[in-house]
């Protein structure tokens, strides 16, 4: 099926809370979507850079401009998902950028074939079970009030936010409160040093499900170091870019379980292979979250359905994020989201909302 062009579309989503880490305040999540053209149906992809490069090198005006000038005069002539990653791997880095066009040309051809997104990654259940993440908050107090209220709403683990001077103090507050059966686990996104070890050991304390991410992106060999003197499990996140990336982690013992995020690894096949690795070597995944809209919360929910991700995601309720999001509200129930069933993502932006929050449009013709 030949592309007959593509439009990439800018939106500004406000958020319903500002969402704080240890790298920064985010107000308004600011997405970069692709919709693929073909003849007979189009696909949708999410592009989950932030503004900034924060959280990795990657942000939304460079990944608008590596697409244009680069990944999308590369692409296949035919909505080949398959042939998207080979074509596309002679330009370095940018996965971010390639994930959301492999993940719109999957769509547009599955929408075609009538398969929906989980059965083609090879999924095995049709629901998966939630966590949330929880920010930085001003105070212990405010602390404990936001997550009492997601517990209300049925999540099955909480994940907070850590940094230096917010970590040990709000964990204990946490895990007093809400007792030892809370499915508890932390996220540091690169903010301490191996320096910290003794320090980060106090969190040993807490029963945490994992730490994730504790040291720098390209610390690996110092997270080796770190889990032969921490009890928490080691997750990373940041770190892990590719599947050779996971197999060198395991390799050298720098984490026990792997934090999957699509665009982090520059596609959802990409994922899968890390989904199969870690399996295979008996080393739990869960899927991660960027903040996605429906778009990209779709196409994890149906990724987080795969056997291997036996810890619970941050594949939240749009709700979470979004007062309004662009496709239908993803909605708990039981602390569970439906993988949808409908072709391909199975969900479509609304178009009237899709209008209300776009800034720009530009259509690529091929
Ligand atoms: C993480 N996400 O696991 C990320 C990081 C993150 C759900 O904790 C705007 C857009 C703000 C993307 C803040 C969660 C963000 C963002 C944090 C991603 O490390
Ligand atoms: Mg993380």
């Amino acid at each position: 099926m030949q592309i007959t062009g593509i439009e990439l579309r800018r939106i500004a989503m406000p958020l319903v809370a500002p969402f704080r880490t240890s790298f920064g305040t985010e107000t308004t999540r600011d997405v970069l979507l692709v919709r693929v053209v073909t003849p007979d149906a189009e696909g949708w992809g999410e592009c989950v850079a932030m503004s900034e490069p924060l959280y990795s090198s990657e942000y939304v005006d460079g990944a608008a401009d590596v697409m244009r000038r680069f990944l999308i005069p590369a692409l296949p002539r035919t909505a080949d998902p398959q042939a998207v990653g080979p074509a596309l791997a002679p330009i370095r880095g940018h996965r971010m950028a390639k994930a959301a066009l492999e993940a719109a040309v999957l769509d547009a051809s599955l929408r075609i074939t009538g398969e929906s997104f989980g059965h083609y990654l090879g999924a095995t259940r049709d629901r998966v079970p939630c966590g949330v993440s929880v920010g930085i908050t001003g105070s212990v107090a405010e602390l404990l009030d936001t997550v009492a209220a997601y517990v209300e709403e049925g999540y099955v683990r909480v994940k907070l936010k850590i940094g230096p001077g917010w970590d040990v103090t709000p964990v204990r507050a946490v895990r007093e409160r809400f007792g030892e059966d809370l499915l508890l686990q932390v996220d540091a996104n690169a903010a301490y040093t191996l320096a910290d070890a003794r320090h980060l050991a106090r969190l040993d304390a807490f029963d945490l499900l994992l730490i994730e991410q504790p040291l720098a992106d390209d610390d690996l060999v110092q997270h080796a170091r770190l889990a032969r003197t921490l009890r928490t499990p080691i997750c990373l996140d940041e770190s892990i870019e590719s599947a050779a990336h996971a197999a060198a982690a395991i390799t050298l013992g720098a984490c026990s379980v792997v934090n999957v995020k699509p665009g982090r690894v520059g596609g959802y096949l990409e994922a899968r292979r890390i989904h199969d690795l870690c399996r295979a070597h008996g080393v739990a995944v869960w899927c991660g979250g960027m903040l996605e809209t429906g778009i990209g919360r779709a196409a994890n929910v149906a990724l987080a359905a795969l056997p291997g991700f036996t810890l619970p995601g941050d594949t939240s309720a749009s709700r979470r994020y979004f007062g309004t999001d662009v496709t239908p509200p993803f909605e708990l129930s039981g602390g569970h989201l439906d993988v949808p069933a409908g072709a391909g993502l199975g969900v479509e932006p609304i178009p009237d909302v899709l209008n209300e929050v776009t800034t720009a449009t530009e259509w690529i013709p091929f």
